[in-house]
């Protein structure tokens, strides 16, 4: 039998990737449910070529369902993943809700898929966008040479922040396009006004250093989630993991420099074998050629792409690597697909 698929919040930023998604990769599933808040119910969406009706997320739309992919805010996935869990799904929530709870596998299928199948609360994890965007190559060279540290700092799309992050993004540029804004103190600032979005400063001709909320001692939420979800991932509770998180005028794609410190030497030659090879990740590599990732050609694209490797000059256990990986798609939309296709596995049909 091929399992009935539910898809919540199918017509969010990250909804959207998912139904692509589902049309581009083999068809596992059964019947295919696309549920969101009641605003959005009766909208018609395109799923694996066929109009598709929006029903409204409820407990009768979730009877029978198998698997649900959840891409909602936090507490409408806490409220509504143990309904649908209890109910019979695997839920596989993309949301902050149960990364942390010791009873959820966080899964990322290149580097941990043998978690997916402990799931006591029949609830499985994606990780926020921003540790997806590096995990797979930093879980890569992990695997070969046993990781002692990481710092990291972000450079994120504002897609991370959905639709109001991208419209906030396109408006701010539309009213600084063609001026000689950007030479004197304030003026962004004076220029977009009241047009700020969900971000803390202008995000049009700025770089903001901030992502998600305030957390204890002027850390931000994103930060903690990036060292936590990294430390569940690799399954190293102690590992020192140091992260600054910064937005930048990018629509799509999170791109991450990493200082990552192994148990022992390292060397560039090896570390590019690892990633030449490894599954999802996409080695590009030739500064002497011009050749490095950047979002502007990584968007739309599932690996993750890594460029930049060097040896740290004064650690020969470390190395320095630049990530770029599309936030929406490896980042969010694919994670989530791919723990799906898992548990779709299960039933003997994918
Ligand atoms: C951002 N990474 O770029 C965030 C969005 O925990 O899933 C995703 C937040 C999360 O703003």
């Amino acid at each position: 039998r091929k399992p009935t698929l539910a898809v919540v919040g199918a017509t969010g930023a990250v909804g959207a990737v998912m139904l692509q998604i589902l049309s581009q990769h083999a068809d596992v599933w059964g019947e295919i449910r696309l549920l969101a808040s009641p605003r959005s119910a009766g909208r018609k969406l395109v799923v694996r070529g066929a109009q598709t009706e929006v029903l409204a997320l409820s407990e009768e739309a979730l009877a029978g369902v198998d698997v649900a992919m959840f891409d909602v805010p936090d507490d409408v996935a806490a409220h509504w993943a143990p309904i649908a869990a209890a109910q019979g799904a695997v839920v596989v929530d993309n949301s902050a809700a149960f990364r942390m709870d010791p009873d959820v596998p966080l899964v990322v299928p290149e580097v941990n898929p043998h978690a997916v199948r402990v799931r006591p609360r029949s609830i499985v994890a994606s990780p926020n966008c921003t540790t997806l965007s590096m995990i797979v190559a930093v879980g890569a060279l992990h695997a070969e040479f046993g990781l002692a540290g990481l710092v990291v700092s972000s450079y994120q799309a504002v897609s991370g922040e959905g639709r109001a992050g991208v419209d906030t993004l396109r408006t701010q540029l539309s009213l600084v396009a063609g001026t000689e804004l950007g030479t004197n103190p304030g003026d962004v600032r004076r220029a977009v006004g009241d047009v700020t979005g969900p971000f803390a400063a202008p995000i049009a001709l700025n770089v903001v250093p901030w992502a998600g909320s305030l957390a204890e001692d002027g850390w931000s939420s994103e930060e903690l989630k990036v060292r936590a979800e990294s430390r569940k991932i690799l399954d190293r509770p102690g590992l020192p993991v140091s992260v600054t998180c910064v937005r930048v005028p990018v629509l799509t794609t999170h791109s991450l420099a990493v200082h990552a410190r192994f148990e022992n030497e390292v060397s560039v030659e090896r570390a590019h074998e690892i990633l030449a090879t490894a599954p999802g990740v996409v080695l590009f590599d030739n500064p002497a050629a011009g050749e490095f990732p950047t979002p502007a050609d990584v968007v739309g694209t599932d690996p993750t792409w890594v460029g930049r490797v060097r040896r740290s000059l004064d650690d020969p256990t470390a190395l320095e690597l630049f990530v770029c990986g599309d936030n929406l798609r490896k980042g969010a939309a694919l994670n989530t697909a791919q723990i799906a296709e898992l548990v779709a596995a299960e039933f003997g049909t994918a």
